[in-house]
């Protein structure tokens, strides 16, 4: 067969064909996991027949979902798709196989897909078939979309975010512990879409047993989103090395997943037997930041929130993993005798570690910050 040139140079309206499948796709971020989340537009004579979004696992991809909704009208017709469409069977049939068969005459794909099964087979496939292939349109705005699915497949551990709430002085609670509400409604708000993004939701036994938090992702958050609620299933992950979670635990409690992250020995009898708990291999029956990540990454994470105490979120930061730190900062002064954000204990200048400011907002009466580790 012979092998398509790949075709022109792309104009604005390829642009904004792919800026359109890139909204697309927004609308599965919720739910696409651990598929990242990609849209599809096909296009005939400047009409736009068919548009789609990676439905939940086991569902129709973007390109599917496109190609069922154009019928006839996909002969002959450009695919725009955020990611590489693919040439493997995994849960779905590989896409390349449909595009060809539904005489797509022209693909523009935003990025190669860099899971091993795809990586430039998808691509090679439908050059090979006749159709003419234009790769990296719009590349930069999906690799900032699908940031942790993209890490998890090209360094093997998910993407962590620590996200921290603190008073103006850098404190997250009184020394009684109470820490509620540090940061006003709206902020907390935000929060519910950072959980929802989320495969996981990662905490501390610590701020389990000081907090009870539920770490639950909550409908009434996204009464204006489009998509259903049960999809926004993150799965809350507890680290908990000597197992000290009690039963009613509300980290514990609901239809969300729960998953106990604990060292090697430690005593399950207390927890209910359909808990899901699993220990870690760790040298002395720790929990160490290698380890959750690398156990998480196995079962499919793309991306984790971290939202615990200061000793976690220090272990994790002083690992080198996390890879983005979004910090609310409430205009409230806590005093010196509230507890700081971080344990990190530094001595010398030289240590301090240096973030990039990356993006900052006013929500609410709130700030929020996101910052890299400058290391990253
Ligand atoms: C596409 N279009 O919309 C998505 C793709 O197990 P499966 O069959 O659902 O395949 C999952 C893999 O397919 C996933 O790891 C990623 O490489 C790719 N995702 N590919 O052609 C899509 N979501
Ligand atoms: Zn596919």
């Amino acid at each position: 067969m012979a092998v398509a040139m790949p075709s022109d140079t792309p104009d604005a309206g390829d642009r904004q064909f792919m800026a359109r499948a890139l909204r697309l796709a927004e609308r599965g971020k919720y739910w696409a996991r651990p598929n990242p989340h990609v849209g599809c537009v096909l296009v005939r004579d400047s009409t736009v027949v068919g548009e789609g979004f990676t439905q939940p696992a086991g569902g129709d991809h973007a390109e599917i979902m496109a190609l069922k909704a154009a019928g006839d009208a996909a002969r002959g017709s450009t695919a725009y798709v955020t990611l590489e469409p693919c040439a493997h069977t995994g849960r779905t049939p590989p896409c390349c196989n449909a595009l060809i068969a539904a005489g797509v005459a022209r693909v523009f794909v935003g990025l190669r897909d860099p899971n091993p099964k795809v990586d430039g087979g998808g691509i090679h496939r439908l050059q090979a078939e006749g159709l003419a292939v234009h790769q990296g349109l719009m590349a930069d705005q999906v690799e900032a979309q699908l940031a942790g699915f993209l890490q998890r497949q090209r360094l093997g551990r998910p993407r962590l975010r620590i996200k921290l709430a603190m008073s103006l002085d850098g404190r997250t609670a009184m020394a009684s512990g109470e820490s509620q509400w540090i940061t006003g409604p709206q902020a907390r708000l935000d929060v519910q879409k950072l959980r929802a993004e989320s495969c996981a939701i990662l905490t501390g036994v610590g701020t389990v047993l000081e907090d009870d938090c539920a770490l639950t992702v909550r409908d009434s958050a996204f009464d204006d989103e489009l998509l259903p609620a049960p999809q926004r299933r993150a799965l809350r992950v507890v680290a908990d090395r000597h197992l000290r979670t009690p039963a009613h635990a509300a980290v514990l409690q609901g239809e969300q997943p729960s998953l106990i992250l604990h060292g090697s020995g430690a005593d399950a009898s207390h927890l209910p037997e359909t808990l899901e708990h699993l220990a870690l291999p760790g040298e002395a029956g720790g929990v160490a930041p290698a380890e959750i990540m690398a156990a998480l990454a196995a079962r499919e994470c793309n991306e984790i929130l971290l939202e615990s105490g200061p000793t976690l979120a220090g272990a994790m930061l002083r690992s080198g993993m996390a890879d983005a730190l979004i910090v609310y900062i409430a205009p409230v002064l806590l005093g010196s005798r509230a507890r700081p954000l971080l344990e990190l204990p530094l001595d010398e200048m030289a240590e301090a570690l240096r973030l990039q400011l990356v993006d900052r907002r006013q929500i609410g009466d709130d700030h929020r910050f996101v910052f890299v580790p400058q290391s990253v």
